[in-house]
């Protein structure tokens, strides 16, 4: 979130703040799991990724692993980490350690808790999801696994290059979401610097379909956010606000190899 100087009136500066990207940010340690290794471990936290923060209040509902329609619970540890560098307030961030036992494609996913955004007025609910390939079974991928928002991909969400086009379908409640925003942010770890503010967060639409794509720049995790409707909820001023209800994946992008173009 960031000041805005939104208007002048007789000399007075009015502000408001502007949401930069909001992501639910869910990492395991690996897109792939090789023969000979068996423990993913993942962590998860409320932040802007592109700018390392402020990180945001974080709680989770509901948690998984599925593997060929089969649903494991996860148990994450909870530790506490600034909402800002050097900030006395803190927020939560989790961590679980999960083992693979057999060959297939793992989708990890995180149901959190409504986030009441006042510089929006709104709450915003994100369901972030991510994939494991385990031991060189490819097949499943493409399989949606019944989350209220959730983004389907059309490209295989593992072993993907720097440079490669991402194709995903957005569903919020079971339906294709059409026309609706896709935020995209780079997850940067590495404190690299934007020339201007809208390149904090791209943003593609989805078709009539609830289809979009976007072509990765450069290696590392990357993170889309499709903005859905999820109806209006209760606050605790007694007033209702709108929900937005968002499908959130991540893919991890590796860099081009040494010696090619
Ligand atoms: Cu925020």
């Amino acid at each position: 979130m960031r000041k805005l100087i939104v208007g002048v009136i007789s000399g007075i500066f009015l502000t408001a703040s502007v949401a930069q990207a909001h992501f639910v940010l869910l990492k395991p340690n690996t897109d792939i799991l090789e023969e000979g290794k068996r423990i993913v471990c993942l962590k998860t936290w409320f932040t802007h990724p592109m700018e390392g923060g402020p990180n945001m209040d974080y709680h989770i509902i509901d948690s998984g692993v599925v593997i060929n329609g089969k649903k494991y619970k996860l148990k994450w540890k909870e530790e506490l980490i600034p909402a800002l560098k050097g900030s006395k307030k803190k927020v939560p961030l989790y961590k679980t350690r999960f083992k693979i036992r057999r060959p297939g494609v793992y989708q990890f996913y995180v149901d959190p808790e409504p986030y009441f955004e006042p510089a929006e007025q709104k709450f915003i609910k994100q369901i972030a999801k991510v994939y494991v390939e385990a031991f060189g079974m490819e097949d499943g991928w493409d399989q949606p696994i019944g989350l209220k928002a959730e983004i389907v991909p059309l490209t295989r969400p593992f072993g993907i290059w720097e440079g490669n086009t991402f194709r995903g379908r957005v569903f919020i409640n079971g339906k294709p979401a059409a026309n609706i925003d896709v935020e995209v942010e780079y997850y940067n770890k590495r404190g690299v610097k934007v020339p201007a503010d809208p390149f904090i967060t791209q943003v593609v639409k989805t078709d009539e379909n609830g289809y979009f794509e976007y072509t990765i720049p450069w290696a590392g995790w990357w993170g889309f956010s499709a903005l859905g409707d999820g109806g209006k909820l209760r606050y605790k001023d007694g007033k209702e606000y709108p929900v937005e209800l968002d499908a959130v994946l991540w893919i991890k992008a590796y860099p081009k190899p040494r010696g090619v173009k």
